[in-house]
């Protein structure tokens, strides 16, 4: 049994809802879920496993029912799809009570992905055997809900407090082993046929008049102090780790009723406490962000083209950033190829990678085993000939078009017909690098974010004269390497870094005008960002964005108003953590900053300076400036193309810059506060500075048409 192991459909028979379909074999009732792509318990399919089990507690000649999901899973959920629509019965809850009920033994065969609602199910039933390569989780927790049918109630009884909590907190997938290690399963099946082998289990449970066991009489609550023991710790350590959001807190509730109260009424507390996360703008937004992750992965220029073959990759410069994609090669189990200058630079290179792997390995994270093994499908070379029969290469040296013209001429030179070529360039005009070898249509932008290796963004940037296979490939390696892509058109700094750069320049502009780097951060982080912008400078070193700004010096604006706080700090040597002193302090190697007195007199001078007498502002004032900022710059790329949807301009924030996945990214954010009232700022902020806060033409369109950017997502 694999995991790519399917079950077919069955023949429907009159009566049966098209998605769910019940068929006698001997005297079990196999009842088959066939709802593509994943099984999700939509309307129709809860209505057909409510008939199934009715049937079956009708129909004397069925002695036990089985149930099973058709492709490649057993059920994903619930339909997400639903959640925001109106409710149709029934209602999940009462399907698994349903199924609980049966007077007959109750079989679930799990196969693939029981996750959330499915996993619910199959807990509601009276046996489970899961097979090889099933996936089996309640990841609601991720999707701003809890287990809303029975999860929160039934899994505590069955595996006990400590491990349910533990499972539906994390929203982790457990495989069939683990699962039978558990508890939550009775038997991992190890045949490739999934039918045929829990069909046999069912005519054994039959033969030895098996009863239908349920889940809500389990026992694993019995020991009371240990079970009240697991929710103060899970209580303690949701209070740290999960600040801001609905529900965790929620789910340990639940399971507080599950030790502490009746079956009946824990699940009316589950009931109520799922309906306040599922009217929540933080459900609202995870379920989006879901789905933004998997559309940003349809381009137009993929839907007719096949990726082409992908064994070997070239990565050309072994510094931070080629070193980082390697490793990121070699974890997804493709064959590389990296290229420096001579030898020392080829020996620094590797040295880079080492570091990687050797941080992973004290982290716990990685094995020296793994690491020597990965460095057998790692090959180094002075000489570009090395990369003849190489399928793709990543161009990730000096950001510099003469230098990256040098080196395209190399490969153009060295490459077999039909190797992609890829610069990982984070802001030169890839058409024009492009134009400057034979085969245009093979090139095109990957742009990977530091660490390479760990970050989930992956921007493909598509100049004009590339073909449909070369970015289908693209879009392949992302999902080798397990990282989001979106695509994003050619302009200064693509989707991400555009936004960057301005709503960076909002962040200095507060600063100057009164906020402290200090108190912008906080406010940042209590919106949900991991770090506010000046912790991200300090960590990622002040001198990358003062060398950016150098370049940009000749053709600014010079009307537009420019901050040099960042700059005196890059003058006096201040670049952040790695020189111990920024925006923040580091004393004796401290890896989290204290606030700088000397920084704040700087400000000050700089503002006396500039003829700016301070104002205060509150952290709601920060956060608007901040996100208008932000919001405005998403919309003019979409409005010029650059992102495709406002949901592509999402997914990049969200994976690229730790904008909370709660609040969906800027631009589902924006929907959910209003674009007028997002518009209303802008023109507000405009009063004071007209050439920063010019508000985006597409803004003012959707405020005039009184639409919405999801309306843009819908229509893409
Ligand atoms: C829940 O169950 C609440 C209950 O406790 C209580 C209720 C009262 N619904 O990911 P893929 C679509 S909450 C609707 O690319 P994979 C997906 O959008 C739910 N659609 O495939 C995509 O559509 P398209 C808890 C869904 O093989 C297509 O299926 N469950 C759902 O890489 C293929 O998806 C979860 O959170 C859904 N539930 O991975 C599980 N799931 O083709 C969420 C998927 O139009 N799902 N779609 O782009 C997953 O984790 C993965 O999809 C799965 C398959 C592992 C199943």
């Amino acid at each position: 049994m694999t995991s790519s192991s399917t079950i077919k459909a069955a023949p429907t028979v009159m009566g049966e809802s098209a998605s769910v379909s019940r068929q006698r074999r001997g005297s079990v009732l196999v009842v088959t879920i066939d709802h593509a792509p994943v099984n999700a318990l939509n309307a129709a399919v809860r209505r057909g496993l409510i008939d199934a089990i009715e049937a079956a507690d009708t129909d004397a000649a069925v002695r036990a029912v089985l149930i099973v999901g058709v492709g490649r899973n057993f059920i994903a959920g619930a339909d997400i799809r639903e959640f925001g629509k109106p409710a149709v019965p029934p209602s999940l809850p009462d399907v698994c009570n349903r199924v609980e009920a049966c007077a007959k033994p109750v079989i679930a065969a799990i196969h693939g992905a029981a996750l959330g609602g499915g996993l619910e199910v199959a807990l509601a039933a009276h046996y489970r055997i899961a097979f090889e390569g099933a996936k089996l989780g309640l990841p609601e927790v991720q999707l701003g809900l809890l287990p809303g049918a029975g999860g929160t109630q039934r899994t505590p009884r069955l595996i006990g407090a400590a491990a349910a909590l533990s499972l539906i907190l994390s929203g982790r997938h457990v495989g069939a082993q683990e699962a039978q290690r558990m508890g939550l399963v009775d038997r991992v099946g190890v045949s490739d046929d999934v039918l045929a082998e829990a069909l046999a289990y069912a005519h054994e449970l039959i033969a030895t008049q098996a009863v239908a066991r349920r889940t809500k009489d389990a026992a694993a609550l019995a020991d009371k102090a240990a079970s009240t023991a697991a929710i103060a710790a899970a209580r303690a350590e949701t209070q740290k780790k999960s600040r801001g959001l609905l529900s965790p807190m929620k789910i340990v509730d639940c399971v507080e009723a599950a030790v502490n109260l009746p079956f009946d009424e824990g699940l009316r507390i589950e009931r109520q406490q799922f309906l306040e996360c599922r009217e929540s703008p933080q459900r609202a937004g995870l379920v989006h962000a879901f789905f933004a992750e998997r559309e940003a992965q349809k381009a137009p220029e993929t839907r007719d083209a096949k990726a082409r073959a992908l064994r070997s990759v070239g990565v050309i410069g072994g510094g931070t950033m080629g070193a980082g994609i390697a490793v990121a090669l070699l974890d997804a189990g493709l064959l590389v190829t990296m290229i420096e200058r001579d030898d020392d630079s080829l020996q620094r290179g590797r040295a880079h990678m080492e570091k990687v792997y050797d941080g992973l390995i004290e982290k716990g994270r990685f094995t020296l085993d793994a690491k020597s093994r990965a460095f057998e499908h790692f090959n180094g070379s002075t000489a570009y000939d090395a990369l003849a029969d190489t399928d793709l290469v990543i161009e990730a040296v000096f950001e510099d078009m003469a230098v990256k013209k040098a080196v395209f001429a190399e490969l153009d030179r060295v490459c077999k017909p039909g190797a992609v070529l890829a610069t990982n360039t984070s802001y030169l005009d890839i058409d024009e690098l492009a134009a400057s070898i034979s085969r245009p249509q093979d090139v095109l932008g990957l742009h990977f974010f530091s660490p390479a290796n760990i970050m989930k963004l992956l921007e493909i940037v598509v100049p004009e004269r590339v073909s449909g296979d070369v970015v289908a490939t693209a879009f392949e390696l992302a999902k080798r390497l397990k990282k989001v892509a979106v695509r994003a058109g050619v302009c200064d700094g693509f989707i991400g870094n555009r936004m960057l750069a301005v709503y960076r320049s909002a962040a200095d502009q507060l600063m100057e005008e009164g906020a402290s780097p200090y108190q912008i951060d906080q406010a940042i982080r209590e919106f949900g960002f991991p770090m506010g912008p000046y912790q991200v400078i300090d960590l990622a070193g002040g001198d990358i964005g003062w060398a950016a700004r150098k370049r940009r010096a000749a053709t600014r604006d010079p009307r537009a108003r420019y901050v040099r706080i960042g700059d005196l700090l890059c003058e006096r040597g201040w670049f952040g953590q790695k020189t111990a002193r920024g925006y923040y302090r580091y004393d004796d190697g401290a890896r989290i900053g204290k606030p700088d007195p000397e920084v704040e007199a700087i400000i000050d001078a700089e503002r006396a300076r500039a003829g700016i007498t301070p104002r205060t502002f509150d952290h709601g004032q920060i956060v608007r400036r901040y996100l208008a900022a932000m919001i405005n710059e998403g919309a003019n790329i979409v409005h010029e193309g650059i992102a495709l949807r406002p949901l592509d301009v999402d997914a990049t924030l969200m994976h690229g810059f730790g904008f909370p996945r709660h609040r969906g990214g800027p631009m589902h954010y924006a929907d959910s506060v209003g674009l007028d009232a997002v518009l209303a700022d802008i023109r507000e902020f405009a009063k004071e500075d007209p050439l920063f806060w010019r508000a985006s033409p597409l803004l003012i369109e959707l405020v005039e048409s009184g639409k919405n950017f999801a309306s843009l997502n819908q229509a893409a």
